[in-house]
C-alpha cells in the first residue's frame, strides 16, 4: 500500500523542520553554507571531519583573516544545549580529510555556545546565542586554509559538533612552527557509546593550547567515559600537517593560490569511510590495544530500543523490534524527545534527546505521522501517550 501524499509531506516536514533545531556556525562563514545544516556530527564518525555531505567544501564566501587580529565567532539557531565547551582549530588542509591534522587556536570552557539553562527560545534562524573572539596565531602560515569549529554539548544527548569554513590567512610567516607547538583537536563522543564526555559537564580540554577563556567556572567536568584513547587524538589526523599522502605543507607562500596545489587534489578523496574509528596519529600506540568496536555500537541500541515502543499503540511484531539496524546506521536529527520518528518507509526510530536512530520497521507495519501501525490500518491518531510525552518532552 501506498503512504498518502499528506503522510510523506508529514513526514518530510518533521525531519526538515527537526534538522534545523541544533546550532551552526554564522561567521565565519561556513563551506557549502546552503547544504550545511544544524545536526551533530553524525555518532558513527562517518561525516568527521565538517559534515562530509555533497558540497562540503564548496566556498560560499571566502573568510580573509590577518594573524593576530580579533575575529567574531558567532553561531545561527536555538537549541545551545545547556552550553558546554567549544575549540577553533585550523588545519593547513583546504578540503580536510580524517587524516587532516588539526591545530587549536583557541577553547571556551562552558557556556559555549550560551550559557543558557536548557535551550534558547526556539528559533532555527535565532542568533541569541553568545557572540566570541578568538584570533588566529601570529606567525602561522600565510595561504588558503580551513577553520574548525567543534562543540561538545553540556546536556542533552552526547554529541559532537563540527562545521568548517575557508579561511584566507594574510599577515603570517613563513613556515609551520608555530603550528606545530599547538595542541591537537580534541574528538570525543563519535560514537558516544564508545567515549563520551559525561552529561551536565563542562568540558575542561586536557590541552587547550595558550588562548582559552572559561566563560561558566561552574560544572567544569576533566573526566571521560569509556575508551577514549584512540578517539581523542583523532584530531591529530595522520599527525602531520598538510596531511595529504604524509606531504608536509610547507605554507608561506607569497600568494595564496601558489600554496601547495598538490595537497589539495590528492585529498579530494574520502578517506576510509568503512573505518569509522578515524584514523590514528603515528604515536597513537594505543590505537591498536583499544580497537572501536561497532558490533557493539549496534547491539547497545538493539538493546536499548524495547523500552520505547511499549508507548507504540500498534504491536510492531514482539519483542525483536525487527532486524538489527544496518551497521552505517547513522542518528536522524529529531526535536520530540520520546515520540516515535519514522524514517523513510521502511524505519522509524526514538527520539532520545535530539537522536533518533533507525531501526527497521517489522514486516507489516508501516510509519506515519510517529506511529507505527499495521500496514492495513494507518492509525492517523496517536495514541494519548504520545501526544502527552512530544508536549512535555523538553527540546534538547
Ligand atoms: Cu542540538
Amino acid at each position: 500500500m501506498m503512504l498518502a501524499p499528506t503522510t510523506l509531506a508529514t513526514v518530510a516536514l518533521t525531519l526538515f523542520a527537526s534538522v534545523n533545531a541544533h546550532m551552526k556556525l554564522n561567521t565565519p562563514v561556513p563551506y557549502g553554507k546552503d547544504t550545511l545544516n544544524s545536526s551533530p556530527l553524525a555518532d558513527t564518525g562517518d561525516d568527521f571531519p565538517c559534515k562530509q555531505r555533497t558540497g562540503v567544501y564548496d566556498i560560499s564566501e571566502m573568510n580573509n583573516i590577518e594573524v593576530g587580529v580579533p575575529q567574531e565567532l558567532s553561531f545561527i539557531g536555538s537549541a545551545v544545549h545547556g552550553g558546554g565547551s567549544c575549540q577553533v582549530s585550523v588545519t593547513l588542509d583546504k578540503e580536510p580529510t580524517k587524516n587532516s591534522q588539526w591545530k587549536v587556536v583557541h577553547s571556551i570552557i562552558g557556556g559555549c555556545p550560551s550559557n543558557v539553562t536548557g535551550n534558547l527560545a526556539e528559533d532555527a534562524n535565532g542568533n541569541g546565542a553568545a557572540v566570541f573572539q578568538y584570533s588566529l596565531p601570529k606567525g602561522m602560515p600565510n595561504g588558503q586554509y580551513t577553520l574548525g569549529w567543534t562543540w561538545f554539548n553540556k546536556v542533552g544527548n552526547r554529541e559532537m559538533y563540527m562545521n568548517c569554513a575557508p579561511i584566507t590567512v594574510t599577515g603570517g610567516g613563513n613556515d609551520n612552527s608555530v603550528m606545530e607547538k599547538l595542541p591537537d583537536m580534541f574528538v570525543a563522543n563519535i560514537p558516544f557509546e564508545t567515549c563520551n564526555i559525561p552529561e551536565n559537564f563542562n568540558y575542561q580540554f586536557p590541552n587547550p593550547g595558550d588562548s582559552v577563556e572559561t566563560r561558566e567556572a561552574a560544572d567544569i567536568g576533566t573526566s571521560l567515559s569509556g575508551n577514549c584513547a584512540s578517539m581523542t587524538n583523532m584530531g591529530a589526523g595522520a599527525g602531520a600537517l598538510g596531511s595529504a599522502g604524509g606531504a608536509v605543507a610547507t605554507g608561506g607562500a607569497a600568494s595564496p593560490a601558489a600554496s601547495a596545489p598538490a595537497a589539495t587534489s590528492a585529498v579530494s578523496t574520502p578517506v576510509a569511510t568503512s573505518n569509522p574509528g578515524g584514523i590514528f596519529a603515528p604515536g597513537a600506540s594505543s590505537a591498536a590495544a583499544a580497537p572501536t568496536s561497532f558490533t557493539t555500537l549496534v547491539v547497545t541500541n538493539t538493546a536499548a530500543a524495547p523500552a520505547a515502543p511499549s508507548s507504540v499503540a500498534a504491536p510492531i511484531g514482539g519483542t525483536g523490534v525487527g532486524t538489527a539496524p544496518a551497521a552505517s546506521s547513522t542518528c536522524v536529527p529529531c526535536s520530540n524527545n520520546g515520540a516515535v520518528v519514522c524514517i523513510g518507509t521502511t524505519q522509524f526510530g526514538i527520539c532520545d534527546y535530539g537522536c533518533a536512530m533507525p531501526q527497521d520497521l517489522a514486516t507489516g507495519t508501516t510509519c506515519s505521522n510517529g506511529t507505527i501501525g499495521k500496514r492495513s490500518i494507518v492509525r492517523r491518531i496517536p495514541p494519548h501517550g504520545i501526544i502527552h510525552r512530544r508536549h512535555a518532552a523538553q527540546k534538547f
